[in-house]
């Protein structure tokens, strides 16, 4: 069935691949984006190795191609309170999809400004979607589909696989050590970055207003996302995804891809022991299409999914790399404070009951990455691949 879908942050990474994959299934899309994310490479002094176009040039050559029309609003969901209301109001979405947060946990971490940046704008954006949804009474009509991150767990080595959200524990009385029936509680949230943790307190905020106000809500715990280009972006360079490779944006794999693209080497942290979630890029828009068209039922607490396909250790990842390319490892020093080494397993059976096929790491697919990573490589500043941001001033 065709919904109106807003997408809130659809100017992003993940969120511009989204809307087209929305679109091209016959919803009806609206973007919300404030632009923060080109405003945060003019800071930085770097662009998407891609050549993104604007978003105004984006929607215009979907719309030539023969796409549906895309709206575009241009406002700051942390802020304009009023206006997204507004929006919100009238214009009735059976769901909207949240990527709308500063998502680096390197930015988060680079100054008391940009820690007091991330926590204003990503717990305001979040809390603002949701007070908007209920002031405008649509808690039964719109269905709220968050990102997330596997981050909230931690990475420490676990003995159990990490589940879906929820734990069931039993509670010890600390007057006589009696043991409380089972209660099903949030997994104990672990942040490891000032970004990571407002994904911790977004949690809260959805557990409340699922509990006081019934909202339907869907959290997608997502992993590493990796990759470029999926079907939608490919049909015209017009379309072509942001591929971010700095120190603060850049995430691991696809860091790594363009390293042995350019000739640079690979940019271990540690020892590389980090054991991570990834998923590709094609995948998250087909988890977002399902979590969207599987909406949960009036009274279902929130559901949540660990939207990742596979784990690797950073390490690994280099020493495929240097296979299949030769690029060196280059073992630096960690600017973060992270457990070394860490085992990771993880329940992701929730998006595969639904239909998620994964598509999982092969050198055909980190080859096609290359590809993008090699055609645009003159556009790479070297200076700005160092990860300079330290959790720590002092050790
Ligand atoms: P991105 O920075 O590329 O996109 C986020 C978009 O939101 C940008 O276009 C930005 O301009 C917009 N935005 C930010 N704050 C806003 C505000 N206050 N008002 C309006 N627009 C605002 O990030 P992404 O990689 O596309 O990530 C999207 C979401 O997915 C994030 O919430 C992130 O936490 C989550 N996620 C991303 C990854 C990943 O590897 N990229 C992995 C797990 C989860
Ligand atoms: N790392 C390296 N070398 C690099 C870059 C990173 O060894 O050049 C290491 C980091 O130290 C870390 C791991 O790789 O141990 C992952 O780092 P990352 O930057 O790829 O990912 P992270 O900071 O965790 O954040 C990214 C997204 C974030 C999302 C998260 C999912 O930016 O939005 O929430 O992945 S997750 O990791 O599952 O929490």
């Amino acid at each position: 069935m065709q919904q109106r879908i807003l997408v809130l942050g659809g100017d992003g990474f993940c969120g511009w691949p989204t809307t087209l994959h929305l679109s091209s299934r016959g919803h009806d899309v609206r973007i919300v984006d404030n632009l923060v994310r080109r405003r945060q490479d003019e800071e930085l002094g770097v662009q998407s190795l891609t050549p993104i176009r604007t978003l105004s040039e984006r929607v215009e050559t979907w719309r030539q191609l023969g796409g549906q029309d895309i709206g575009v609003s241009t406002l700051d969901i942390a802020r304009d309170y009023a206006e997204l209301k507004a929006l919100i109001g009238a214009w009735r979405p059976d769901a909207i999809v949240h990527f709308a947060e500063q998502r680096s946990a390197p930015y988060s971490m680079k100054s008391p400004w940009h820690k007091r940046y991330t926590v204003d704008n990503n717990l305001n954006a979040t809390h603002n979607v949701l007070c908007a949804i209920v002031e405008n009474g649509l808690e039964e009509h719109c269905h709220l589909v968050h990102l997330g991150t596997m981050g909230v767990y931690g990475y420490k080595t676990s003995r159990f696989k990490l589940p879906e959200g929820y734990q069931r524990v039993r509670l010890l009385s600390p007057e006589d050590g009696e043991e409380s029936e089972d209660v099903e509680i949030l997994y104990p949230p672990d942040p490891g970055s000032i970004y990571h943790m407002t994904k911790t307190q977004d949690q809260l905020f959805f557990y409340y207003y699922n509990k006081n106000d019934g909202l339907r809500i869907t959290d997608l715990h997502q992993g590493i996302v990796w990759g470029t280009e999926t079907a939608e972006t490919l049909r015209d360079e017009r379309l072509i995804n942001r591929f971010d490779y700095d120190g603060d944006f850049g995430t691991v794999l696809n860091r790594f891809i363009m390293q042995a693209a350019i000739g640079h080497p690979l940019t271990v942290h540690g020892t590389g022991g980090q054991t991570r979630a990834f998923i590709h890029i094609r995948d998250t828009v087909q988890c977002i299409h399902l979590a969207i068209e599987n909406p949960p039922v009036l009274g279902e607490r929130v559901r949540v999914f660990n939207q990742t396909t596979e784990t690797h250790r950073v390490r690994d990842l280099a020493q495929l790399i240097h296979g299949m390319t030769g690029a060196e490892l280059q073992y630096l020093d960690n600017p973060r404070i992270e457990a070394l080494e860490n085992e990771l397993r993880v329940e992701n059976q929730g998006l595969q009951n639904l239909g998620l096929a994964p598509i999982t790491l092969s050198a055909g697919l980190l080859e096609e990455v290359s590809d993008v990573a090699g055609k645009y490589r003159e556009r790479c500043k070297l200076g700005k691949i160092p990860a300079r941001s330290r959790w720590r001033a002092r050790r």
